[in-house]
């Protein structure tokens, strides 16, 4: 069949907008008709050529949503009809990692999704004869895309394409850093260090756990209020404090008897190694965790003094929120359905497929939280 898609064709150049080919579901594979997509930084870091692990020419995208319009043979876990989420990170509940229950990242089908391919090693989409690479094994900027039946989660039928896609990256990894990987309890104390896209999820996943200091770090006062109206207590722009960001910080997480201070949760938000360690050392001396999210350029590193985790502080990382697509990402939507969360307010920009680029553009500028493409 024919879709309308954003092409990456080269590293630094502007997504093309352009009639593919696409071939149907084979086994254990479903067509989805995409209705609405996100635009995350992933998506940009690829396209920049900075990700060194970029391939092009590739059809970009991974936060969306869509219907189920066709199934390959052997496919049982969704039919016709069906309202599904793609999923970067797939769910097998057979591969040693799956059944370990230690970790989200299945292995089942990490090799040819890192090599932009479908499990069987071949491309369903293609141009003029040209192979088109899958990405991230989801490739949300096609009005259809073909996708492994475990990379998908069947979410609620009413549930409205243009705000659920967000849950396919931002909300998940977000409220699923709070929740899975930090398990935060009730009357804890949390700082978040930067406040986009992820960071207000994660602001909201620590209201939603109870969480009863919520402080907020950004460079960007513009950010203040957007934290303010998703559950942060407390704002802190480090360029307006006097002297070192994480001694403040410490000084200001001293509660009643304690007297020695440091958040109970710790969250990077930023994808920047400095602000990364700054994270890890206003946690709480003894049980303090940093949970890193940002994802940091291609060789970059991180480093602390030993004493600083042997004093008792944890650095964690998480990858999608730790959540298990299938069986995780329904609930969320099921969350938002609820009221149990909000994801309307942080999607500020909506547009047609012929203007993703601006969206990349009002991301790159930090003028969006989120963008979202309605096909
Ligand atoms: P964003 O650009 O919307 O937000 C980043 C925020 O950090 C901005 O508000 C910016 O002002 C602030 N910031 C920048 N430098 C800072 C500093 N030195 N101190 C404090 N704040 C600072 O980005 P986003 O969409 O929220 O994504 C954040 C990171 O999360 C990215 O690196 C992204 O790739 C990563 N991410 C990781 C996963 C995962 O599974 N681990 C999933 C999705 C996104
Ligand atoms: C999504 N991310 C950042 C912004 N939006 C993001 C990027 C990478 C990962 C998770 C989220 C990630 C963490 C760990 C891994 N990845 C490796 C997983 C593994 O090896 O099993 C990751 C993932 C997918 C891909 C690359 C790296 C890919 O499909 N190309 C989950
Ligand atoms: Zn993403």
């Amino acid at each position: 069949m024919k879709t309308r898609a954003a092409v990456a064709v080269a590293a630094g150049k502007p997504l093309e907008i352009m009639e593919v080919n696409l071939e149907g579901p084979r086994e254990g594979e479903v067509l989805v008709e995409i209705k609405a997509t996100g635009i995350c930084h992933t998506d940009d870091f690829t396209l920049s050529g900075a990700d060194p692990e970029g391939i092009f020419p590739a059809i970009l995208g991974h936060e969306g949503a869509g219907v189920v319009v066709d199934v390959g043979p052997g496919v049982t876990s969704v039919r016709k009809g069906d309202h599904v989420i793609p999923l970067y990170t797939p769910e097998c509940r057979q591969c040693p990692s799956c059944l370990s229950r230690k970790t989200n990242l299945c292995t089942a089908i990490r090799a040819t999704q890192g090599q932009g391919l479908m499990p069987d090693g071949t491309s369903r989409f293609s141009v003029g004869g040209e192979r088109l690479f899958h990405y991230m094994g989801c490739s949300t900027f096609s009005n259809f895309t073909v996708l492994p039946e475990i990379a998908v989660a069947k979410v609620h039928p009413d549930a409205p394409f243009d705000k659920i896609c967000y849950i396919g990256c931002g909300v998940t990894t977000g409220i699923g850093a709070v929740i899975n990987t930090a398990k935060v309890e009730i009357g804890s104390t949390a700082i978040v260090f930067g406040l986009g896209g992820i960071g207000l999820n994660v602001i909201q996943g620590l209201r939603l756990a109870g969480a009863d200091m919520i402080i907020g770090v950004d460079i960007n006062n513009a950010k203040k209020e957007w934290g303010e109206r998703f559950g942060m207590t407390h704002f802190v722009n480090p360029k307006e404090v006097e002297g070192e960001l994480v001694p403040y910080l410490i000084d200001l997480t001293k509660r009643g008897a304690d007297t020695i201070g440091g958040a109970d949760y710790t969250f990077d938000c930023t994808g920047n190694v400095t602000v990364m360690r700054q994270a890890l050392e206003s946690a709480h001396r003894g049980w303090g965790e940093s949970i890193i999210i940002g994802v940091a350029g291609a060789g970059e590193e991180i480093s602390t003094r030993p004493f600083q985790l042997v004093t008792g502080r944890v650095w964690k990382g998480t990858a999608f929120g730790g959540a298990r697509g299938r069986t995780d990402v329904p609930k969320i939507v099921d969350w938002y359905m609820e009221g149990k969360i909000e994801i309307d307010p942080m999607i500020t920009h909506t547009l047609t497929l012929d203007e993703i680029n601006k969206g990349f553009d009002l991301m790159r500028q930090g003028e969006s939280i989120r963008s979202v493409v309605v096909f």
